[in-house]
C-alpha cells in the first residue's frame, strides 16, 4: 500500500497555505520526532498539511508527489528516501507550477531548479566528526583498529555521505581499518541482526560505526548476546542523538554521538510560506548540530526534547 494520507485543515480562510508533506518512514526515532515536528509547526503556523508515509519506498513517495500535484497544493515538501531517481516527478511538479521543498536528504538532480530550497543537516560534516573523535581516541597507539560499519539506507543522502565524510578523516591513517560494512536500514531489528553476522564473520572487532542510533541500539543487543561488553570490548560511535541514544551513552554502551536534529518544522513552515508568496530563500539552509560524549549526554539528557 502506499501508507495512506491523512488530512488535517487548520481552518484557515481561501488564503491557507495547504502543504503536501511525504515523509520517509517511521524506521527510526529520528523519524518519529521528526514527522513530529513537522506536524506540530504546520498547526502552530495555520498550514493545512497533507502527510503521506512512504515506508521507506521510493515509489510510494512518487505516488503521494503525483497526488498532490493532483489536488493541486500550494507547496510539496519531501524527505526523499534515495538520492537519485526523481527527475521526472519534480519536472511535473514544475510544469504544474507547484513549488518544491526537500527536507531532510537530499536529490542528486542535476537541474537545481526543479526545487527551491534544502533544508537539513550536512551529513559528511556527520561523517567527519565521527571520524575526527576516533582519530583523537587512538592518537596514542599505532595497532591496527578494526572497524565494522553500519550504513544507513542504500543510496539515502546520509549514508552516503555519512560513509564519506567518516571515511575521508580516517583514511589518512591505514591504521584505521573498515572490516566489515553493510547496511542496516537505519531500523534496530536490522542493526541487531547485521551486527550478529558481524560478530560471527569478523573476530577482532574494535569499533562500531552505525549511520543512526537506532541501528547502534540494536547492535548493543548483539554484542551483549555475544557476552561482549558494549562501549568497552567495542566503542561505538554513532550518529542522531536521540533520547535512546543518548541514555545509551550516559550509560556508558555507547561512546561517542554525532547530533542530528529532527526538528525541521518550524523552518520548513517558514520556508513554505515565503515560496508561496513567491519571495526568495536561500538555496541551503543548513541545521545547527553539536557532538556528545558521555559526561556531556549525562548533562544534556534531562532537558532533551527528542
Ligand atoms: O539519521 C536516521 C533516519 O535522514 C537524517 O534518517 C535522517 C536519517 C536519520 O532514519 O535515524
Amino acid at each position: 500500500g502506499s501508507g495512506g494520507t491523512t488530512s488535517a485543515s487548520s481552518g484557515g480562510g481561501d488564503s491557507t497555505v495547504t502543504m503536501g508533506f511525504s515523509q520517509v518512514g517511521a524506521e527510526s526515532g529520528w523519524r518519529t520526532a521528526n514527522t513530529k515536528s513537522v506536524q506540530e509547526s504546520a498547526k502552530t503556523a495555520g498550514i493545512t498539511l497533507k502527510f503521506s508515509d512512504a515506508q521507506q519506498k521510493q515509489e510510494n513517495q512518487i505516488k503521494a508527489i503525483r497526488s498532490f500535484i493532483q489536488q493541486r497544493v500550494d507547496v510539496i515538501a519531501f524527505s526523499p528516501v534515495v538520492e537519485s531517481g526523481w527527475d521526472p516527478v519534480l519536472k511535473e511538479a514544475q510544469n504544474a507550477k507547484i513549488p518544491v521543498i526537500l527536507t531532510d536528504r537530499a536529490v542528486d538532480s542535476k537541474d537545481t531548479t526543479l526545487y527551491k530550497t534544502f533544508l537539513g543537516s550536512d551529513f559528511i560534516e556527520e561523517g567527519k566528526k565521527a571520524g575526527q573523535w576516533l582519530v583523537e581516541e587512538y592518537k596514542d597507539s599505532t595497532d591496527k583498529v578494526n572497524i565494522v560499519e553500519l550504513q544507513g539506507t542504500t543510496g539515502s543522502a546520509p549514508a552516503n555521505d555519512r560513509k564519506a565524510g567518516f571515511q575521508e578523516v580516517i583514511g589518512a591513517d591505514t591504521k584505521f581499518q573498515i572490516v566489515a560494512t553493510q547496511t542496516g536500514d537505519f531500523t534496530r531489528a536490522k542493526g541487531k541482526e547485521v551486527m550478529e553476522a558481524f560478530l560471527k564473520s569478523t573476530p577482532d572487532i574494535d569499533v562500531l560505526y552505525a549511520h543512526n542510533d537506532d541501528m547502534g541500539l540494536g547492535a548493543i543487543e548483539a554484542i551483549e548476546g555475544a557476552g561482549k561488553v558494549p562501549g568497552k570490548d567495542i566503542k561505538i560511535i554513532t550518529v542522531d542523538a536521540v533520547k535512546d541514544g543518548m541514555q545509551a551513552l550516559a550509560d556508558g554502551k555507547i561512546n561517542f554521538i554525532v547530533e542530528c536534529s529532527p526538528l525541521l518544522g518550524p523552518q520548513l513552515m517558514d520556508l513554505a510560506k515565503k515560496v508561496v508568496k513567491g519571495e526568495e530563500v536561500p538555496a541551503r539552509v543548513v541545521t545547527e548540530e553539536t557532538t556528545f560524549t558521555q559526561d556531556q549526554a549525562k548533562q544534556a539528557l534531562p532537558s532533551r526534547q527528542y
